[in-house]
């Protein structure tokens, strides 16, 4: 279709939808006008999978996650869809800026980190792939607060992505649900009545996904909570109108604000009954639409994969068990039979804090007839089980790792090294019960938004080079090896790469005022804070080097821009003093006029899938530096290796995989490895050991305690030194020598630029693997049983 078509359509929504003149339409309308325009190419395809799944009675994957980090929609559903030339000609015609118009759509940013962000790409490769999915999760009123700094200190402000309209999605008022909390259960001719004291109706608000060139698309199906009565007509007449509307009010709390933890599970009511929500409405959507189109109840596990994103939606065993036995009729034994056969769970982090357990008080009040099914599910698994065995429900608490575990088909981990210790830790005697159970699927990412979208110079490239079934087909990236050795592919590719880090300096000018130089290296660790993923490790390593070049000011050094993203959760103070550290540090050596020009320290805030988008495209250097055996895998590392950058990591989750196949000269290693890790905790004093044999450490440390980069407040940092130097859980003291070794081994490699080039050429061209298409194929073998698709129907 010629673009002047598509630009008529682009006026007739901005005046039939949005009712706005040309001459008056601001950058938001046009944005919407262009939204609506290729929404509309969406929607066919999408009806035509949807009834493609419907007659051919398609066995379909729900991905039940609270967490979706989507981002912008907009650019990838362009490119998707390859609409991105006559996108922009359209708009050139209209005189409207492109780039300007999508810049301003909100980032979409219900999800908290790896695992959202994991969901999102799941969904779109499901879609590429062409299976049928839907990816069922909750409708935030607020997403992952924003961050900005004060003087240094992380503030946090609501996210308001719906105030304005939100383009993708379609409301389905006909779609909802009651969902009941609360109440009592009795006993009817022997069969339990569940009546609960209060209920909130959930939704259904449908976004398309669609896959590469636009030939399926899925359903991310986000629900919302409203009052099953908004208003109270008696108040009303008494002129209480705050109280009139206070039954509305409590009832949308649930879908409200997403929690913006990951990493300690504090037991709320709140997110209990979230749980609850948006796991009741998507199990009964999902029988609904398997008795419109069949008739037998024992075809279940055949036709339903159901996948749990971490213990979240783990009421879903008990509930689907109520709705089989209670609700159908259906004998106790064949329910929980049938419920497991379609249950799986994903499990993403070994860390004993957020690992969510519930009170059997909470739970009895919330959800009794639940709690009363729990017991009854760890009996019927104890009388298969005879002998040693594992509960669900202990000492008060129901454990929703082994209540998914024992509910579960297929349990898998995300990485080889992470599953391994799932196996041996955590997991251990569920495992030895069920020594089938364990599958590992190592993550993936889609090259669709992490290469093609982001980085079109890359892209263009690579296409110029292998042709562009890369794009669905991320292993051919290996077809770039040839090229490796050849000046003027390796030219072109650090062109590339120059081209980008101009761009993002451009940026950083721009929003941060910082002038940063593009030929220095781009050192960047992205991900959220946690003491865990050790980004204190390499701020401490920073001010190390920055005391080494002033006392050698004129030594050859190697340029360096340190560059940090991310956010911590509000109630961690440890991940907060962290940032604001860095922060000081950075007004400290950015102001240096000695060092400036070798080493400077970025941190833009408000990090979010739109900032991973503009930063990874542009990185030389790659921080994967978690204390080994904490990062379940990572997502992040593999964005990085796909665009050319280099790992300087540990042996930990992803890392070891990805070492594995970009090869060992390609990447940093530095680190004690996940054993080792285990056994140095029980080195006495480890901690004030390391300080001791590494005067540098000491120095650097000595400099942080006495308020050299916060003198207005001089022991600002005494809390983190003593954390460092004293229980050092996380082994940031003892694995430092050997990564400042490791930083020096990056710094004289990236000195010979052919030589990084083509380290960084192969670092592309050999991680294909990690694309999400290969993690989707791998569930659907090993998890969903699933062989029949749009891709397999016509391969
Ligand atoms: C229960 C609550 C405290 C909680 C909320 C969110 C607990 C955990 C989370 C999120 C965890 C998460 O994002 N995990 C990350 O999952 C990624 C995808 O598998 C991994 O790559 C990453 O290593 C892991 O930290």
């Amino acid at each position: 279709m010629p673009h002047t078509e598509f630009r008529s359509e682009i006026l007739r929504h901005l005046t039939y939808t949005l009712g706005k003149e040309a001459e008056m339409a601001t950058r938001y309308d046009w944005r919407m006008a262009l939204s609506y325009t290729v929404r509309d190419r969406i929607t066919e395809s999408w009806h035509d999978a949807m009834r493609t799944s419907r007659d051919g009675r398609m066995k379909r994957v729900y991905y039940l996650s609270m967490e979706f980090l989507i981002g912008r929609l907009l650019e990838d559903a362009v490119v998707n869809l390859r609409l991105d030339k006559q996108a922009e000609a359209a708009m050139l015609d209209l005189g409207v800026d492109y780039d300007a118009v999508v810049a301003t759509e909100p980032d979409a940013a219900l999800g908290n980190g790896g695992l959202g962000r994991l969901a999102a790409c799941f969904l779109e490769s499901l879609s590429t792939i062409g299976t049928p999915a839907i990816g069922y999760g909750i409708r935030y009123e607020h997403g992952l607060f924003r961050q900005t700094f004060e003087n240094g200190r992380q503030m946090e402000e609501p996210e308001d992505w719906l105030s304005q309209r939100h383009a993708w999605e379609f409301e389905r008022p006909d779609v909802a649900f009651e969902i009941g909390f609360g109440g009592e259960v009795h006993e009817e001719n022997g069969r339990c009545i569940w009546t609960p004291a209060e209920h909130v109706i959930a939704s259904a608000h449908d976004t398309p996904v669609v896959g590469w060139q636009g030939s399926w698309s899925n359903t991310l199906r986000l629900w919302e909570a409203r009052a099953a009565h908004a208003f109270d007509l008696a108040a009303f007449n008494a002129g209480r109108y705050v109280a009139a509307a206070e039954p509305g009010t409590l009832a949308r709390t649930i879908s409200r604000v997403l929690y913006p933890d990951d990493t300690t599970e504090q037991g709320k009511e709140l997110r209990l009954k979230q749980e609850y929500f948006f796991t009741a409405a998507s199990l009964r959507d999902i029988l609904a639409r398997f008795e419109r189109e069949h008739d037998d109840i024992a075809l279940l596990p055949e036709k339903v994969a159901i996948q749990l994103n971490d213990t979240h939606p783990a009421i879903a065993g008990p509930e689907l068990v109520r709705l089989l036995h209670d609700e159908r009729g259906i004998e106790f034994n064949a329910s929980v039979d049938l419920a497991r056969r379609c249950l799986n769970y994903t499990n993403h982090t070994l860390l004993p804090e957020a690992l969510e357990r519930w009170s059997e008080g909470l739970m009895g009040r919330l959800l009794p007839r639940h709690l009363a099914l729990i017991a009854r599910i760890d009996e019927w698994h104890a009388r298969l089980n005879p002998g040693r065995t594992v509960t669900a429900l202990e000492h008060g608490q129901v454990k929703m790792g082994e209540l998914s575990f024992i509910m579960a088909n297929r349990v898998n981990g995300v990485s080889a090294l992470h599953t391994e210790l799932m196996k041996k830790t955590v997991f251990s005697e569920l495992h030895a019960l069920h020594p089938e159970r364990i599958v590992n699927q190592t993550n993936g990412v889609t090259p669709r938004r992490w290469v093609l979208s982001s980085n079109p110079r890359l892209s263009a490239l690579t296409t110029d080079r292998i042709g562009e079934g890369w794009v669905d087909d991320l292993e051919q990236l290996s077809r770039l090896e040839d090229h490796v050795d050849d000046p003027a592919f390796l030219d072109a590719y650090s062109a590339a790469k120059r081209a980008n880090k101009e761009d993002l300096a451009a940026w950083v000018k721009d929003s941060l005022g910082e002038k940063i130089d593009p030929a220095a290296m781009f050192d960047i660790q992205i991900k959220r804070l946690h003491e865990y993923k050790r980004q204190h490790l390499n701020i401490i390593e920073t001010v190390a080097l920055w005391q080494e070049i002033r006392d050698n000011p004129n030594a050859d050094w190697t340029p360096r821009v340190k560059i940090f993203a991310g956010k911590a959760a509000p109630g961690y103070v440890f991940a907060k003093e962290i940032i604001h550290l860095i922060n000081d540090v950075g007004r400290v050596l950015n102001a240096d006029s000695v060092t400036s020009k070798f080493l400077k320290v970025i941190y833009p805030p408000n990090y979010n899938v739109t900032l991973a988008e503009r930063l990874i495209p542009a990185a030389d250097l790659s921080e994967q530096i978690s204390t080994a055996g904490k990062e379940a895998s990572g997502t992040g590392n593999m964005k990085f290796a796909l665009n050319g950058a280099l790992t300087v990591g540990t042996l930990d989750g992803a890392n070891v995989e990805i070492r594995e196949r970009v090869g060992a000269d390609n990447f940093f290693l530095f680190g004690m490895t996940a054993e080792e890790v285990v056994e140095r905790r029980r080195v006495e004093n480890h901690a004030a050991r390391a300080v001791a044999d590494d005067p540098r450490l000491a120095r650097a440390l000595e400099a942080i305690r006495s308020g050299v980069f916060s003198p207005e407040e001089p022991d600002r940092y005494h809390g983190v030194v003593a954390n460092v130097t004293g229980p050092d859980y996380f082994l940031v003291s003892s694995d430092f020598s050997d990564y400042w070794r490791a930083q020096r081994e990056v710094d004289a490699a990236y000195r010979d630029t052919a030589a990084w080039t083509r380290a960084a050429a192969l670092n592309t061209a050999r991680s294909g693997w990690f694309s999400s298409d290969r993690t989707i194929r791998g569930y659907m073998a090993d998890i969903w049983d699933i062989r029949s698709s749009r891709a397999f129907a016509t391969a």
